[in-house]
């Protein structure tokens, strides 16, 4: 790990209760002294909230993947550089909805794209600071579509929730692999009732970085 700064990822399909569980986290780093930044991806600037518009829109021309890939990584540059690096310079705790990681599974496991060129794309971006930790909030696909449903009401569907069922579950395979090779990475049953899943939350951070945080 870092001697500066912890960095925290929180990923999922649609519904997984990633905003849910940003909240958890966050609480346990304050409980023990941390100031934290928490922000999301696609976003957490000014410029990349306006490619997040841009991408998360269905308008009249389609993104080709290969563009999705690209401004999701545009996004995160800017992120890296003006918000995330600049708050681990300064020792405190970054919590972010989504990283390289939904790349890795929308991109590449549910759209085929090239899994050497977002590694290429990542290592450029990243700058040499990968997450320090990676909560995998895992459930079904349709239990998933459920609570997104549930939680959107009457608001219309973004470009990803109008993806077919078996698109989130490549992606979901995707995570789940991810999490196979990368010990960072502690995968959360997000299918049970959030008191369990705040419990499994808190026990995986006190597990990477001790109870007094
Ligand atoms: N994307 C993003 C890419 O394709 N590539 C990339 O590189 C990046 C960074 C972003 C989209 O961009 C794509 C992926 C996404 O499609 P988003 O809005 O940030 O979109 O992400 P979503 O996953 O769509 O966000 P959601 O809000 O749908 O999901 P969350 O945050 O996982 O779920 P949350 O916490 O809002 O919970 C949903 C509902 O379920 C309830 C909550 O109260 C809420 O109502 N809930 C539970 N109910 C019962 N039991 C539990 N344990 C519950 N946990 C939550």
């Amino acid at each position: 790990m870092s001697p500066r700064g912890w960095f925290i990822t929180l990923e999922g399909i649609e519904g997984a209760g990633k905003t849910t569980a940003a909240a958890c986290v966050v609480d346990w780093l304050t409980a023990r002294g941390k100031t934290v930044v928490q922000t999301r991806e696609p976003g957490g600037t000014p410029v990349a909230e306006s490619i997040r518009q841009l991408v998360l829109t269905a308008g009249d021309e389609p993104i080709a993947p290969e563009a999705e890939l690209l401004l999701m990584f545009a996004a995160r540059a800017q992120h890296m550089h003006y918000r995330i690096l600049p708050a681990l310079a300064r020792d405190e705790a970054v919590v972010c909805d989504r990283f390289t990681d939904s790349s890795r599974a929308y991109q590449g496991a549910g759209r085929g794209l090239d899994a050497g060129l977002i590694e290429t794309l990542a290592q450029t971006v990243e700058q040499g600071r990968s997450p320090d930790m990676t909560l995998l909030l895992d459930l079904p696909v349709a239990t998933g579509m459920v609570r997104a449903a549930a939680r959107r009401g009457a608001a219309q569907q973004d470009r990803f929730e109008q993806e077919r069922a078996a698109f989130f579950e490549r992606v979901r395979a995707g995570f789940l692999a991810i999490a196979e090779r990368h010990p960072r990475v502690a995968v959360i049953d997000a299918a049970a009732p959030l008191p369990t899943v705040r419990a499994a939350i808190e026990q995986a951070l006190a597990a990477r970085f001790g109870q007094g945080g």
